[in-house]
């Protein structure tokens, strides 16, 4: 007997509808009738959920990136998702071919897609270089001449009004991002700017980018447009290697957190009274002796020339500059153990493992130690691709100021013969000025007058304000490691301050640009310098990079929670600090003390 099922008045029309139960027996059927209501509840809700998840708007949005770009113009109308078949295209440039290589090593992982890279023919007139990223099907230039025609034009189309950017150049490491709904185009002059480009990309992609293995996840990009540059040439930060030594792993990957961040300097205190760590072929002592020491009893290391030159590669192909410092003439008593006779006294020190500084000096009164620095100079200057020479010059407590300014004009001339810049700490001030050279300032009072003085004279500045940018500082009474003479530096610390008017009567068009110094007299692991780095890096790199229009404590901090995530995707020790809203998520243990502190708690003097 045929059975008509009744509408059920509670969930509109009834489900049974469609299921024939022509031949059950009614007990069967009302278990089956039981059974259909539960499954088409859960199909309808399935049905929903997937509907939601189709139309869900990206997970991130288009501004959500540090360090913050110049102009960003959504379209949520535009989010792109990468599809499995997405083909990175490039044009016919080996430098851009490696940044789309680079771009597939970053997104293959997660992904699991295989993201061939393929030249377009596609390349703009004004912007030498495009790299598109679009679905397979997608790839001809005619959706983009449709859609986002490149050029001076659009970039005026995009500003704000009353903003001039007629004709705005991208610059040396500017980029155009255009995301429409099929695909991703990154286009830039250099292959700097593409680089720059895709680390903005990266941000754009749910965190889940940053696994080592593939991920179920919508792979969207927000929709619209970023055209960018930097504020600063240069953005950097320091390792200092030679308190603690690190191997050429650790320094690859710090190198790679420079990378995400746009920062394209990595400074190298090469040298210090506890290790010498760059071989030099005329002097082998120095690290053969004077690299075998360290902070503490550890056992130092040095670098041969060939790491030397793995990291200079490493560093070149993420549009990063290695800068090489050799300390002179303090902080050289790992040079006087191994070559007693650069010591004033001829005599060689005992090996230092502590932490106090400026008590020792190569001897400014022998010709042998000009020979020296000479030699050292020019060695490593020849492994060294960039332009700048570093040469130290802080804290030699005990060389009389006369005596000092003799031999930093010796050492600048030095470089010079080398054809590279000078930089220096800015206790180089009161020596000559030397073409192009620049000094590093990490005083603590922004009323500095020789340093002014230096700059009227023709030197450019680093800043490097220790009560900001001292990344060796601990963020809280409580952090287990690091010094707090400049004081504490918490991550809105680290924020606030304005490097283009941070020196008093210094002109914002001498700041060449910023950089965050990480000293490793407490720092022992790769842990603990990313535990130190993260999240203050981020933040002076988006001072060196960002317009100062973009500046905002409360923007910044937004935008830095979305890290949290990224960091622990790929594994990176951070610090959840206190002033940062993060998503809930399992918190990173921060390091123990390693090291007990010895001597001081800070250098002698703080000019
Ligand atoms: C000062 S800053 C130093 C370094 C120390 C650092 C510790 C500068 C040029 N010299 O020798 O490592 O303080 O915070």
């Amino acid at each position: 007997m045929p059975t008509t099922p009744a509408a059920s008045p509670d969930t509109g029309p009834d489900p049974l509808d469609r299921v024939d139960l022509d031949t059950r027996q009614p007990a069967v059927a009302d278990l089956t009738r039981t059974a259909a209501v539960a499954a088409a509840d859960l199909a309808r809700t399935v049905a929903q959920a997937a509907g939601e998840l189709l139309a869900a708007p990206a997970p991130v949005r288009l501004g959500d990136v540090v360090p913050a770009p110049e102009l960003v113009t959504p379209d949520p109308a535009a989010d792109f998702t990468l599809p499995e078949d997405a083909v990175i295209r490039v044009a016919a440039d080996p430098a851009a071919r490696d940044v789309a290589e680079q771009l597939a090593d970053l997104l293959r992982p997660a992904t699991g897609y295989p993201l061939p890279v393929a030249d377009t023919t596609a390349a703009q007139p004004n912007h030498p270089l495009v790299l598109t990223v679009s679905a397979a099907a997608q790839q001809g230039s005619e959706s983009w001449q449709e859609t986002a025609p490149g050029g001076a034009e659009i970039v005026q189309d995009l500003a704000p009004s009353g903003v001039d950017v007629v004709g705005a150049a991208l610059g040396e490491e500017g980029y155009r991002l255009d995301v429409i709904g099929t695909g991703v185009r990154i286009t830039a002059g250099t292959a700097a700017g593409l680089f720059h480009g895709v680390q903005t990309l990266r941000q754009l992609l749910p965190a889940a980018v940053e696994s080592a293995t593939p991920v179920a996840e919508r792979w969207v990009v927000p929709g619209g447009t970023i055209v960018d540059r930097p504020r600063f040439a240069y953005r950097g930060a320091m390792l200092d290697v030679a308190r603690h030594f690190f191997g050429v792993e650790d320094v690859l990957r710090v190198i790679d957190h420079l990378a995400r961040y746009k920062l394209n300097h990595l400074h190298l205190h090469l040298t210090d009274d506890q290790g010498w760590r760059i071989a030099v072929d005329a002097w082998p002592k120095l690290t053969e002796v004077g690299g075998t020491t360290e902070v503490g009893d550890g056992p130092g290391g040095w670098y041969t020339k060939d790491d030397y030159r793995r990291i200079v590669r490493y560093a070149a192909r993420r549009h990063v500059t290695v800068v090489p410092e050799i300390d002179l003439p303090g902080h050289t008593n790992a040079a006087l153990v191994a070559y007693p006779e650069l010591a004033p006294g001829k005599v060689a020190p005992p090996p230092y493992t502590g932490t106090e500084v400026g008590f020792s000096y190569v001897d400014p009164a022998d010709e042998r130690t000009y020979d020296f620095v000479a030699d050292v100079l020019r060695e490593v200057a020849a492994l060294t691709p960039g332009p700048w020479l570093h040469i130290g010059g802080d804290e030699a407590f005990k060389v009389p100021a006369d005596t000092y300014r003799a031999f930093i004009e010796r050492a600048q001339d030095l470089v010079a013969a080398t054809g590279k810049t000078a930089v220096g700490w800015h206790q180089l001030a009161p020596a000559a000025h030397a073409d192009g050279r620049v000094l590093q300032w990490w005083g603590t009072n922004g009323d500095d007058p020789a340093t002014a003085e230096a700059v009227r004279r023709g030197a450019r500045l680093i800043l490097s304000p220790a009560k900001h940018a001292y990344l060796d500082m601990k963020y809280a009474p409580d952090t287990p490691i690091g010094h707090d003479w400049a004081g504490l530096i918490d991550v809105r610390t680290a924020y606030d301050w304005d490097p283009g008017a941070h020196l008093a009567d210094v002109p914002a068009e001498a700041v060449l640009g910023v950089e965050a110094p990480l000293w490793t007299e407490s720092v022992t692991s790769l842990t603990e310098i990313e535990f130190m780095l993260f999240p203050r890096l981020p933040a002076v790199a988006e001072l060196g990079w960002s317009p100062r229009a973009t500046h905002d404590w409360d923007g910044f901090r937004a935008r830095l929670a979305g890290h949290g995530s990224r960091w622990r995707a790929a594994g990176i020790a951070y610090h959840r600090a206190p002033e940062v809203p993060w998503p809930a998520g399992p918190t990173v243990p921060a390091p123990r003390s390693s090291q007990p502190q010895r001597g001081r708690s800070g250098p002698q003097s703080r000019s």
